[in-house]
């Protein structure tokens, strides 16, 4: 097909009802809003050609419609070949058909669906291969072949059963002029890509477009797994950093009961708001990639996050012990993170540091409560004091919030839109990234964190944040 220049490479998609045409369509487009890509369970949802352009910088790349559907293929056959009369039918035959047809006819689904073809769409036939190949089918593939345009064929394999495939393949081969897979609910960026790369092959006659749309898309891709990266760094950097702190004045200090109790307050206070920046991370992320969806669980009034009380959480998430003395040697730093309660959100006055009650390594795998946090007393002028407490002083912390947030990121390229049902980013796994990091990464990070866990401002670290972007990278592939 050859589109006179400053036209719109259209392809329609087409197939029988309910074989998950505007499914392929969401997934492939990542739209999983029902107002604009009507996918339901009963069949015949689509009723109406549904027009949805691929828009970059405001232009019209490409346009795909989304059909009803095939109802009955048979019978339009043969009004077809009766319209067209001897031999085999062609586009001509076909369009005096819609002609016919497309208001109120009794073929008006047929109509509708062949309305783009005979404007100049090509086609993506979309069949689900566990079905039993009948009539009807043949007959549809018999009538697409008639409009001469270029057409691919889509296995969107629904159900386990593969045992028509073969079938399927061999007969679709001959009337279509290229045979893929692709499923609606599992397809990954990957494989979007290469469908929309295997529309250069039916299409050569809009290869510039089609090729730049990929191109538009590649680059979509990388500035978000970018964008993700720098998410990523924001909620570990503000983990590391938060502080919270609390006046107390003379008499409190004194008093050792009222103390602890401050001292659990922060503590709670702390992890709350480390729960909140994990969710909002998320929420970004979910954003990015366009998932409306697929949201992130919230307990009855508030996000929960980590169950950082539990202690499978620190026995199975992050680094493994030997791991983390390992990083921590390599990195420079001693004993747990080399926290500095120094600033504590207060604006003047640095005093006393306690140091740390509880002690890291008590803290280390301990489940009952919330670990311990750092935990400093401030002078501040004019001798009043301050509670200044800081991140867990387990040295797994940070690693700990990484790996979630990479099974996370994992979950979120995985899910196809194509899917469409609301569902929660899953809280129960076992697989974690950073224990297969190198050691050069697991260094690298350290120090960062390390970096982070002290006072003052960080400088945005080039390395760091591409040794981010390449974890993601791999993240995405896996
Ligand atoms: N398991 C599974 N179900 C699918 C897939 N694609 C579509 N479906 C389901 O099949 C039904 C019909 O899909 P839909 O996209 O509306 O089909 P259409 O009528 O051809 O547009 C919906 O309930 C979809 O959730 C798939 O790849 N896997
Ligand atoms: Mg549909």
């Amino acid at each position: 097909m050859s589109n006179p220049e400053g036209e719109i490479p259209t392809f329609a998609v087409v197939g029988k009802i309910n074989m998950g045409k505007s499914s392929v369509l969401a997934t492939l487009l990542e739209i999983d809003n029902d107002r604009v890509v009507r996918v339901s369970a009963t069949p015949g949802a689509t009723t109406q050609c549904q027009v949805l352009p691929v828009e970059f910088d405001g232009r019209e790349m490409i346009r795909f419609i989304d059909t009803p559907g095939f109802s009955n293929a048979l019978e339009a056959m043969r009004a077809i070949q009766e319209i067209h009369g001897e031999g085999t039918p062609d586009l001509a035959a076909v369009k005096l058909f819609v002609l016919r047809e497309i208001d109120g006819g009794q073929f008006e689904d047929e109509a509708r669906l062949l309305q783009p073809l005979v404007d100049g769409a090509g086609v993506l036939y979309v069949i689900d291969p566990s079905k039993p190949l009948r009539d009807t089918f043949v007959a549809e593939m018999e009538i697409l072949r008639w409009t001469g345009r270029p057409r691919m064929a889509l296995l969107n394999e629904k159900a386990e059963n593969q045992d028509r495939i073969e079938e399927w393949r061999t007969r679709l081969g001959s009337y279509f002029n290229l045979v893929r897979t692709f499923n609606a609910h599992h397809a990954r960026f990957s494989e979007r890509k290469n469908l929309l790369k295997s529309l250069l092959q039916i299409d050569e006659g809009n290869r510039a477009r089609i090729e730049e749309t990929i191109e538009f898309i590649d680059q979509e891709w990388d500035e978000r797994r970018e964008e993700s990266a720098e998410y990523l760094m924001d909620f570990l950097s503000y983990a590391l950093k938060h502080r919270e702190s609390v006046r107390l004045d003379v008499k409190e200090e004194e008093l050792e009961a009222r103390k602890e109790r401050k001292r659990q307050e922060l503590t709670k206070t702390y992890y709350a708001n480390i729960a909140r920046m994990e969710e909002k991370t998320y929420r970004r992320l979910l954003k990015l990639y366009r998932h409306d969806l697929l949201k992130v669980e919230v307990g009855d009034d508030h996000f929960e996050g980590l169950d950082l009380s539990s202690e499978e959480t620190w026995q199975k998430w992050g680094l493994s012990r030997s791991q983390l003395t390992l990083a921590g040697g390599v990195a420079g730093g001693a004993a747990g993170i080399a926290v500095d309660l120094g600033t504590g959100g207060l604006t003047h006055g640095l005093g006393t540091l306690f140091g740390a009650i509880g002690g890291a390594g008590a803290a280390f795998f301990k489940g009952e409560d919330l670990p311990d946090l750092k935990i400093g007393m401030i002078t501040e002028q004019g001798n009043s004091k301050a509670l200044v407490m800081g991140p867990p002083a387990s040295e797994n912390f940070p690693w700990i919030l990484l790996d979630r947030c990479l099974h996370h990121f994992g979950e979120i390229m995985n899910h196809a839109h194509g899917r469409r049902e609301e569902s929660l980013l899953s809280i129960n796994t076992d697989a974690g990234w950073v224990r297969g990091f190198s050691r050069e990464r697991r260094s690298r990070l350290q120090r960062w964190f390390t970096q982070n866990a002290k006072k003052g401002a960080i400088h945005f670290d080039a390395d760091v944040f591409h040794e981010f972007v390449d974890i993601l990278h791999e993240v995405e592939g896996a």
